[in-house]
């Protein structure tokens, strides 16, 4: 890696990207982000950003001004490369790794001996070697002589820059060198434990990680759904059953959200089919708990027209994929707004961390209750807390237990 302090290129500016580049560029190393949209480069150039995540504005501003990141629509030459770009999926839950491999070649051109490659993307078990034998096949002189690793990132939206410095890292190399290599880098920014493996183990570890939460708050919402027809309160329920020393269950809630957990287990569950079972298992119990979420509050106001002649104006409490946040992507509360509003239902959405939406219009806390006829509650944000049980209440998130 020549001097102490690397140079650096982060390919994708993204949620995970930009954090860590500037993260990286706040250790006094010079970083060079790559994005392919030019209106990215060109806000993050300006010390702005373009996505929302605490703290990291004023970090990207004081990092972009010491002239420690900037921002191109190509990459440069460095030591080490980085790639964080998204691993979405196809729409049979085929895992996409097009991205990373279009973030590979592009580093073709730029790429010397005694380099470092980093994957940081969710991808699946063998992408690493994947890309060695790209990389290999384009440039067979360096066959032997660059470094790669997997090394997932593990950070919560919403505390980003704070677990990317203090949360541990699996990081697995094609080889023991590369392991090493890697290591040494992670060591100039990451006060976490660095745990070294290989590269198989550490792709398919990010996959466990969000598998195994996925597959935990399956459990919960499947004992939501059992206690609902035993007329038991689930959340007294798990409360008392984790008294149990070595009991830890989850909380049921609208369904599993965000652009993660309800993404990597199909990427274990599309390689092996045969052996996934209780991954895919839970992926479908939590798809099906947001149905069956819509399912009560349509049954729920389809009896108050029975019993009161006229529609029923119902009140939907949060819109965000989980609390206190004002992300609603692959929220499943958004999708029992936008099923009920699509089949005609009279929806007034709450959603107290956002001021407007282009398809709602956003009520008032107080508003929406004084008006509806039904009152549901969908994310457990701390606005709805301590709410009085008045109306008729559909509470799928816990805000009475
Ligand atoms: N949820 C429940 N019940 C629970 C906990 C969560 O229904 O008891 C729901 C949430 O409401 C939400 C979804 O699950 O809809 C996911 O929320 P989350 O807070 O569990 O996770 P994310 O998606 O914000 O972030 C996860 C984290 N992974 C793990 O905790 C194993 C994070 O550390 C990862 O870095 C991130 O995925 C990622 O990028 O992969």
């Amino acid at each position: 890696m020549g001097s102490n302090k690397p140079s650096v290129v982060m390919v994708g500016l993204g949620y995970i990207g930009l954090p860590t580049a500037a993260l990286i560029a706040s250790k006094e190393i010079k970083v060079t982000g790559v994005d392919i949209h030019q209106h990215v480069v060109d806000t993050i150039n300006k010390g702005e950003i373009h996505i929302v995540e605490p703290d990291l504005d004023g970090l990207v501003h004081h990092v972009v001004k010491e002239g420690y990141l900037t921002a191109s629509t190509s990459p440069v030459e460095a030591d080490v490369y980085l790639i964080a770009v998204p691993t979405p999926f196809k729409g049979d839950y085929e895992p996409d790794i097009s991205y990373v491999e279009s973030a590979t070649r592009a580093l073709l051109p730029t790429l010397k001996e005694g380099a470092l490659v980093i994957i940081e993307s969710t991808s699946p078990v063998g992408t690493t070697e994947k890309m060695q034998a790209v990389i290999e096949a384009e440039r067979p002189e360096l066959a032997g002589k660059i470094y790669m690793a997997y090394c997932p990132e593990r950070v919560l939206p919403g505390n980003v820059i704070y677990e990317l410095e203090h949360n541990d890292r699996a990081i697995g190399g094609i080889n023991t060198e590369s392991t090493e290599k890697a290591v040494e880098f992670y060591r100039h920014f990451v006060k976490g434990t660095l745990h070294k493996t290989n590269s198989k183990t550490a792709e398919m570890c990010k996959l466990v990680e969000n598998s195994s939460r996925d597959v935990q708050i399956a459990f919960a919402n499947e004992l939501s759904m059992i206690c609902d027809e035993a007329g038991i309160n689930v959340w007294e329920l798990i409360n008392l059953a984790n008294k149990h020393p070595r009991v830890n269950i989850l909380q049921p809630g609208t369904g599993v959200g965000g652009h993660c957990i309800a993404v990597d287990p199909w990427f274990i569950v599309s390689e092996f089919p045969e052996q996934a079972k209780i991954i895919r298992s839970a992926r479908e119990i939590n798809n099906y708990k947001t149905e069956w979420a819509i399912e009560k509050v349509k049954s729920t106001a389809l009896q108050f027209k029975i019993d009161n002649g006229r529609d029923a104006k119902i009140a939907c409490m949060g819109l965000a994929f989980k609390p206190n946040i004002d992300d609603l992507r692959e929220s499943p509360a958004l999708q029992v707004v936008d099923t009920l509003v699509n089949d005609g239902f009279n929806v007034l959405a709450v959603e107290p961390n956002i001021k407007s939406h282009n398809k709602y219009e956003i009520y008032d806390r107080e508003d929406a209750v004084e008006q509806a006829d039904i009152i549901v509650y969908l994310v457990a944000h701390r606005e709805f807390a301590n709410s009085e049980r008045v109306k008729i209440t559909l509470d799928f998130c816990g805000i009475y237990k």
